[in-house]
C-alpha cells in the first residue's frame, strides 16, 4: 500500500548524489510515512542504475525512466501527474544535488497543514546564498526581481523545493502549465496563484552544489527570460486562459 506523502526528485547525472540524498531523506523523522519517486532522464553517468538498486532494497522507492533529457519542467510535470494517479495527498519536490537539505522537509510538512503550496525561499534570510559565486547570485537575484515585478508575485518563484497539497488542488490546474524547462517553476507558481491556491514560504539556506555539474546553461536562462515576457503578456491580455474552471 502506498503512503499519503510522496517525495519527488528528478535526476540527470547525479551519480555522486543520489544515494546520499536517499540516505539523508530516510534519516529524517516525519510524523507520517512517505514514499520517494525518482525520475531519471537516461543519465549517461549511470544514475538510473543506482536508483534501480535502491528501489530493489526499499519498497517505498519508485522510479520512472525516460528515454532522453526532456527538461526539468517536464520532469516535474510527470512527477505531479504520477502523484495524482497514485492518489498521494501531499507532494514534496526537491533537487538531487544536496542543495535542498532534507532537514527542511519537517518544516515544509508543518507549513503544509495550512497551505496549498509551500515554497522554500532564498529571499527571507540575508545569508541564504552565502556560498554561491557572484554570477549565480546575480542571475538568481535578477530572476527574482523580474518575476516579482513582472508577474506581481512576491515569492521565490524559481526554486524547486516545494510542497503541494494535491488533495486541495484540482489536477486540471497543473494541465494549464506549458513549460518544459526551468520556466516551469514561475509558470506553475503564477497559475497556482491565479487559481487561488494559498501560498506560504519558509526560509531556506541553499549551499552551492558539491558534486556534479549544474544542468542549467545560458540557453536555459535565456529561454526562461523569453518565457517570462510571454507570461507577462499572457497575464495582461489572456488571463482567463490561465484559470481552470
Ligand atoms: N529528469 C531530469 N532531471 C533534471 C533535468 N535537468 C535538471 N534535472 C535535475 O533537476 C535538479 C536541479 O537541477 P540543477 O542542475 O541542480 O539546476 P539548478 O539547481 O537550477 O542549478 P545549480 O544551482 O547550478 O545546481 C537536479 O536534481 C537535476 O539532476 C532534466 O532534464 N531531466
Ligand atoms: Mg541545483
Amino acid at each position: 500500500m502506498k503512503n499519503n506523502l510522496l517525495i519527488f526528485i528528478p535526476t540527470y547525472n547525479e551519480a555522486e548524489n543520489v544515494k546520499i540524498i536517499y540516505q539523508l531523506i530516510k534519516s529524517i523523522q516525519l510524523p507520517e510515512k512517505f514514499d520517494i519517486l525518482f525520475l531519471d532522464d537516461n543519465s549517461p553517468d549511470g544514475t538510473g542504475e543506482i536508483i534501480n538498486e535502491i528501489a530493489v532494497s526499499d519498497p517505498s522507492v519508485f522510479y520512472i525512466h525516460r528515454k532522453g533529457k526532456y527538461g526539468i519542467g517536464s520532469a516535474h510535470q510527470a512527477g505531479i501527474a504520477w502523484a495524482y494517479e497514485n492518489h498521494y495527498k501531499t507532494l514534496i519536490t526537491m533537487d538531487c544535488d544536496l542543495t535542498h537539505s532534507p532537514e527542511y522537509i519537517v518544516k515544509f510538512f508543518e507549513a503544509g497543514k495550512n497551505s496549498g503550496l509551500v515554497l522554500g525561499s532564498r529571499y527571507l534570510e540575508k545569508d541564504s546564498l552565502k556560498t554561491w559565486n557572484l554570477y549565480r547570485k546575480l542571475l538568481t537575484n535578477l530572476g527574482h526581481f523580474l518575476t516579482k515585478n513582472m508577474l506581481n508575485m512576491p515569492y521565490d518563484a524559481s526554486g524547486a523545493f516545494r510542497l503541494y497539497r494535491l488533495d486541495l488542488i484540482n489536477p486540471g490546474v497543473f494541465e494549464l502549465i506549458q513549460s518544459k524547462s526551468y520556466s516551469f517553476f514561475f509558470e506553475s507558481l503564477l497559475i497556482l496563484h491565479l487559481n487561488k491556491v494559498k501560498i506560504t514560504e519558509i526560509p531556506i539556506k541553499l549551499p552551492k552544489r558539491t558534486y556534479g555539474n549544474s544542468k542549467m546553461n545560458i540557453r536555459d536562462a535565456w529561454t526562461s527570460f523569453y518565457f517570462l515576457f510571454k507570461m507577462f503578456k499572457k497575464k495582461q491580455f489572456f488571463k482567463r486562459t490561465m484559470i481552470y474552471d
